[in-house]
């Protein structure tokens, strides 16, 4: 079944993930009350997934003074990693309230950690909490899989990990093929395989720059850091006897710029771009 346009995930407390968020004044939708100064939410998630954004609606008036975003790899027990921080959250009370977006270098989760400043005295309410499907260089791209291989939705370039969706070839191989419209700098491929029940789980994915194995979370991922124009993998599943897999990513080299002070030469541009060509620091 097509899934909605944002990721799979549950949350302790149900109405954060039930696909209902306030959106206007008078609207009826529980809400998870948190105060000051500072409150946890912890998402462990049933599965691994890409991600990249993930968005935490505040119903009412009261915007929280800055949310924070830490992620972790691991199941319970793992260490978090603070990946993005917002502050400055205006919301539309006439809109029932508003989203706050953080967004952080794609990379696969397993759990997520919010916490929640408010300012003293204030309360805000939660009502949903959403995880976006993952940007990265092969999202929405088309791409050949070998006959036989059942894949109805195309779910293999959907940005979505973990869902309902899979393709499957019925043998322990199966190969999928890429041709990107322009060469793209990559970090690595990664292939998140599924567990067929019942069954051992050790996948493994090749292609020219290499072979991987699937960790425990599924993902296989292959170093690359060079262009990328076509993509060939080689996908294998012996002890399972069928090979499953739900995505193919491939990750973008990190920005070394990133972060770097920089200016602009020249600073601004003197002139109006109109046929007067007015001089922009002249008065009127
Ligand atoms: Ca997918």
């Amino acid at each position: 079944m097509p899934h909605p346009p944002y990721q799979p995930l549950a949350a302790p407390e149900a109405c954060l993930t039930d696909g209902r968020w306030r959106t206007r004044p008078d609207a009826a939708v529980k809400a998870v009350v948190l105060s000051g100064p500072q409150a946890m939410l912890t998402l462990p998630l049933d599965g691994s997934r890409l991600a990249d954004d993930v968005r935490v609606h505040f119903a009412g008036d009261v915007p929280p003074q800055r949310v924070r975003l830490a992620v972790s790899a691991s199941p319970p027990g793992g260490d978090f990693e603070e990946v993005a921080a917002v502050d400055e959250i205006a919301l539309r009370p006439e809109d029932g309230g508003g989203f706050v977006a953080l967004t952080f270098p794609v990379r696969p989760v397993r759990q997520l950690r919010l916490t929640v400043e408010t300012r003293a005295g204030e309360s805000v309410a939660v009502d949903e909490i959403l995880l976006m499907p993952s940007a990265h260089l092969l999202c929405g791209s088309p791409y050949v899989v070998t006959d036989r291989a059942a894949d109805p939705w195309g779910c293999l370039t959907d940005g979505v990990a973990g869902g309902d969706e899979k393709a499957a070839w019925p043998g322990a191989r199966g190969e999928v093929r890429f041709d990107l419209p322009e060469a793209r700098y990559a970090k690595a491929p990664m292939v998140h395989f599924r567990r067929t029940e019942g069954k051992a789980f050790s996948p493994r994915v090749s292609s020219d720059a290499g072979s991987a194995d699937a960790d425990r979370e599924g993902w296989a991922t292959i170093p690359l850091n060079r262009e990328v124009r076509a993509l060939s993998l080689a996908l294998e599943a012996s002890a399972a006897g069928r090979v499953a897999v739900d995505e193919v990513a491939l990750l973008p080299a990190r920005n070394l710029a990133l972060g770097c002070a920089y200016t602009y030469d020249p600073p601004f541009r003197a002139r109006y771009p109109d046929s007067g060509g007015r001089d922009i620091g002249r008065r009127t």
